[in-house]
Parts: structure tokens; sequence; C-alpha cells
């Protein structure tokens, strides 16, 4: 069947024929394409057309699809069997890597999905305060969990609804949110109500309404409030844990949270989620502590072998330099692509992530995002993938550089972005 009957198909028995909304191509319009195989950079739609893939699962693929290290390890794991509901020593591993690499985590749990971690973080940090509120940030996203879909960023932003349905007014009520960079405005939120503040929540580089970067001072301002306020800070690291630098966003930025989630990389394309940090925090977790969370996946053996994996090879060498150049080698050449067509456009990039927003003004928050102009992105988006390069579906999302893409492959979106600055026109 082909990716036409294929979306018709499933549209009858998946809700907007997708498995997660941000698929469903309707920030862009059309319909998604139904993937056959991957490898490398590249990934093959049922129709046989191939794909330079700046997507990369959204994320978690930092060597690319079907990398070598991570299809060995898993076939190895897979033999020995799939899920056992005991410990197993990979997840030792993956811990002793994870708290080695994270000295903020000193203890860590696994889980089996970034949604599953920021969730229970948020658990941990109200159980230890026993206070409610949470204070998060204007087009953040971190995950689908009740207290988080409030002004939150990714399918969020994208479909226009940051406050979902379904979240019952008075836990909506508990979360308060302040503008992503805007330290004078979560400064007056902790005036007014700092002895009620169980946590801060943020990703640490905004990726979910576009890549945002920190304001110089942001972090350690909210630092020193959470400190000041006896809050618990809490990095969504899910984005950037491993991918910003081997040490995620916090060693870039040198700003030690209390907790961590971690998603995406640690699991290399496989489920997984983690979340850790502080001793005294972590050891309020079942069995240890009354703050209860489990699960029968947790820590799978798959996953973990894949994530273990992915992180030796992280490890190796210079792949932060590497990955850093071939992301300014892309920005470079969207922006020399926007130029040339007299488009306002303006990039933010942290490493090998990266958003083109298509207006001239810089975006620091989500009120600046969004007036990045979508329908443009929305043209842009299609003239790219009708030229072979598959960005994301989303103006609110990052593109991803992986160590497969090759000086090559930049080259290619490159002059595929030359020419489709026209039809964004
Ligand atoms: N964090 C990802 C979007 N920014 C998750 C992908 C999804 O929602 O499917």
């Amino acid at each position: 069947m082909d990716s036409a009957n294929l979306f018709k198909a499933a549209s009858r028995v998946i809700p907007g024929g997708v498995n997660s909304p941000v698929r469903a191509f309707r920030g862009v319009g059309g319909e998604p394409f139904f993937v056959a195989s991957a490898e490398g950079a590249r990934i093959t739609d049922v129709d046989g057309r191939s794909y330079l893939d700046f997507v990369g699962s959204w994320g978690p693929l930092i060597l690319g699809h079907a990398a070598r290290p991570v299809v060995e390890a898993v076939t190895a794991a897979v033999s020995r069997g799939t899920s056992y509901g005991a410990p197993t020593p990979g997840e030792v591993d993956l811990a002793e890597m994870i708290t080695a690499a994270y000295p903020s985590m000193e203890m860590v749990r696994l889980v089996s999905s970034g949604t599953e971690a920021t969730m229970s973080a948020i658990r941990v940090a109200r159980g230890a305060t026993g206070r409610d509120v949470l204070l998060k940030f204007d087009g953040c996203y971190h995950g689908h969990a009740d207290s988080l879909l409030v002004k939150a960023g990714s399918g969020g932003a994208t479909f226009g609804i940051p406050d979902s349905a379904g979240v019952p007014e008075g836990l909506a009520r508990l979360t308060v949110t302040a503008s992503f960079n805007d330290i004078a405005g979560v400064g007056a939120i902790f005036e007014a109500r700092g002895r009620e503040i169980a946590a801060v929540i943020v990703e640490p580089v905004a990726g979910n309404m576009g890549v945002v970067p920190p304001a110089p001072g942001f972090l350690e301002s909210l630092r020193q409030l959470c400190t000041r306020h006896g809050a618990v800070l809490i990095f969504d690291e899910v984005i950037t844990g491993f991918r910003v630098a081997f040490g995620g966003a916090q060693a870039m930025y040198g700003v030690r949270p209390d907790l961590t989630c971690l998603g995406k990389i640690i699991g290399g394309g496989l489920p997984v989620g983690a979340y850790g940090g502080r001793r005294d925090l972590m050891s309020r977790v079942a069995p240890l502590g009354a703050v209860y969370q489990a699960g029968t996946l947790s820590g799978n053996p798959l996953a973990v072998a894949a994530g273990l994996a992915t992180l030796r090879a992280l490890r190796e060498g210079d792949v932060y330099r590497r990955l850093d150049t071939r992301g300014a080698e892309l920005e470079r050449g969207l922006i020399a692509a926007a130029g040339k067509a007299g488009i306002p456009f303006t990039v933010n990039r942290v490493g090998s992530m990266l958003t083109g927003f298509f207006t001239d003004a810089f975006v620091t928050d989500y009120a600046t995002a969004k007036r990045s102009d979508t329908a443009r992105y929305a043209r842009f988006f299609h003239a790219m993938l009708a030229r072979g390069v598959f960005l994301a579906p989303s103006q609110f999302e990052a593109a991803f550089v992986s160590l497969a893409h090759r000086d090559a492959d930049i080259a290619a979106a490159a002059e595929a972005a030359a020419q489709s600055m026209a039809a964004a026109r």
C-alpha cells in the first residue's frame, strides 16, 4: 500500500492517522509519508522516495538511523529475551554512565518515556517540599502529563491547543507560567507565591517552541531563585541531554539543577526516559521513600542496550565538535538561502539542534517565536520535502544534525534550501 492509502486506512483506526500528533503534517498541511526503512542520514518511504532526515525521530538518533553499534547491541540483547521485570546488569551500567556524565544526578531512575520522567520528577519535588505549585515557561514542552499541558509548546503550539482539554481545572491552576528568558517575571512570581512553589521546570535550551537558547544569566538566576525560596530546580534535558554536550546543557552553561530529566538519546531510538538528581531527593522515591513511581518495562533491556551503545559512541573523540561544525554549516546554508531570496529569516542554533524562523526579529521566547510566518514555513517545508529533505513538519520544533550527516549531506540540504526559499516568498 502507498502512503496515501496507508494514511486513509490509519485515519479510520488511529486518531488523525498517527500515534503522536506532530507527525500528522497538520502544521504544514498535506499528509505524512509512511516509512519503510532508514539508514544513516536517510529515511525511505513506502513509495520509494528517500529523504535526508533532519528530524531524527525528534532527537534520539544522534548517531543516525540503524547505527551499527546500536543494531549490534540490540540484536545481541533481543536474543537473550526482551523484558524480565527484574533487574539487569545493563541498567547499572547505564545509571553509572549517566551519573558520571551528570554530576548533579547522584541517583537516577530509568523509566520508559520523557513524559514519565518529567511527571515523576515533579512528584518528587512536590513530595519533598510539601508544596503544590509548579512553575513552567510558555512554549516549553515537557511531555503530556496533566500538570504540564499548560501553555505547552511542541504539538500544543503547532495545533493551537497549548492548554489541553481533559486537564482538571484544579490541577491546571497549580501550574503557573512565565516567559522564557524573563527573569524579572520569574522573580515577581516568586515574590508573590514563593512559599507555594514546589518546582521550576525548564528546558535549559528550549527545543519545543523551536530552538531558543537561554539568555546569559537566565539559568543562573533560576538557580538562585529556587535556592532562595526552597523550590526544586528541574532541568528537562530530554532533548538537550547528550545532545548539546555529553554532559548536556547543565555542563555547557555551568548550572547545577536539583533534578534532571533525560530521554531520547539515552535510549538510542528505543523508548526510554530517566530522572535523577540530588541523593536526598531521589531517596524519597519508593522503595526508599514515600513517592511512588513504577513501570513494567522500566529499564527495558533492549532500550538499555541501545542507550549504552549510543552513549559509548558519543564518548569517542571529538564528536561534539563535529556535530557543532555541521550544525554551523547548515545554519550558514539556510541563512545564505534566505538572504539571496530576500526573505526575513533568523536561525537559533545550539550545537547540532537548530530552528530557522521566518522573521527578522530575534527569537528569545514563545511570543517572539510566534511572530514567525508559519505559512511561509509550511511552503518552505514542502519545497524542501519535494527536493528530498525532511524537516520537522512544524515551525515550532528543532532540526537535528546527526553524526551520520556528511559534509555532502549538509551541502545538499543547503542547495535544496537555496532552491526552496523562492517557494517560501
Ligand atoms: N518532543 C518531541 C516534540 N518536540 C516529541 C515528539 C512527539 O511529540 O511526537
